[in-house]
Parts: C-alpha cells; sequence; structure tokens
C-alpha cells in the first residue's frame, strides 16, 4: 500500500546511531575510518541543507531508547536513517519499530558487514528497510540522505 509522504519541508529526517557508534575516531579507523559521530552530524546536516530539509541526530547505546525514536519518527519526521550498530544483527525489537514505519527508511553501515565475521551477515533491519548502503565509510551518511529525498520525491508523485 502507497504511503503518505509527510511533508519534509516541515518534517526532519531522523538520523539514528546506536550502540558504541560515539567511539568513531577513537578507535579502528582501518574499519570504521577516521570520522567522530559529530563530524558525521555536521556533513548529514549541510547535506539535508541543500535539499532544504533538516535533521534531528541521535545516538544512543540502548535498544529501547533507539525503539522510542523510530517510533517519535513516525509523527515527527519525515523518514529515518539507521545505523543500528551491533544491534542489527541481534535485535528483534528493532526490526518490529522499523515494520511499523510509516515512512521511507534507510539502513547504513559504514563498514560492509558482508565481508566481516559471518555473525555480522544477519541484518533484522533489511528486513523492514527500503534500502540498504554500506562499506562506503561517512559518505555512506550522505548517500542515504540524497536516497532518501529520491524516495521521498517518488512517494510525492
Ligand atoms: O559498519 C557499521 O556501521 C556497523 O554498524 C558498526 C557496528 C558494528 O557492530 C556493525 O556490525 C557494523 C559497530 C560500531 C562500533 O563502532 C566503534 C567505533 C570505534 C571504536 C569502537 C567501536
Amino acid at each position: 500500500m502507497a504511503r503518505k509522504a509527510q511533508s519534509s519541508k516541515t518534517f526532519p529526517i531522523y538520523v539514528l546511531n546506536g550502540p558504541n557508534l560515539n567511539l568513531l575516531g577513537t578507535r579502528e579507523p582501518e574499519v570504521y575510518g577516521h570520522a567522530t559521530l559529530a563530524d558525521i552530524e555536521k556533513a548529514v546536516k549541510a547535506r539535508a541543507k541543500t535539499h532544504g530539509l533538516t535533521i534531528t541526530f541521535r545516538q544512543s547505546n540502548h535498544e529501547g531508547e533507539l525503539v522510542d525514536w523510530i517510533q517519535e519518527a513516525r509523527t515527527t519526521g519525515c523518514g529515518v536513517i539507521l545505523n543500528a550498530g551491533a544491534y542489527t544483527h541481534t535485535s528483534v525489537a528493532l526490526l518490529d519499530a522499523c515494520r511499523a514505519m510509516n515512512h521511507p527508511l534507510i539502513e547504513v553501515h559504514l563498514s560492509n558487514p558482508y565481508k566481516r565475521e559471518p555473525y555480522r551477515r544477519r541484518s533484522f533491519i533489511a528486513e523492514a528497510a527500503d534500502a540498504l548502503i554500506c562499506g562506503l565509510g561517512a559518505n555512506g551518511y550522505l548517500f542515504a540522505v540524497d536516497a532518501l529525498v529520491a524516495l521521498l520525491k517518488e512517494e510525492k508523485e
């Protein structure tokens, strides 16, 4: 069933980040790059601005808080970009929250989990996401903003 687009001029894109992503830029740069989460937030907000959009950018180490924010985005957002971190591979609660989403949802990962450990090859989020971007580092978030804008335009047509 077609979803009703919520005005992206009024409602922000939610960019939600899961556990340990607050540590970006401090360790494992060979896997996750050198950008900090604050760097990514700044770049994502700048990219959204070029589309005339705004961003609500958050990070939590707590599964329930991420569920709350995904639910919040249903009423006060126009779409979600989600890097659920390790919860990607474990959380049916996040999957259920994503399944209840009424706006476009894009899953993002800095690394490419499919060429890493076998336990990272399963994504619960992918079952509910409209699209998946991985392996492109921090740029993946920017591509996700562009892709979300394209999905919102399609919904309006
Ligand atoms: O590649 C991604 O974006 C991940 O979502 C990152 C998660 C990982 O569990 C997923 O499989 C793939 C881990 C984020 C932890 O980030 C850290 C950054 C610096 C130092 C330690 C952890």
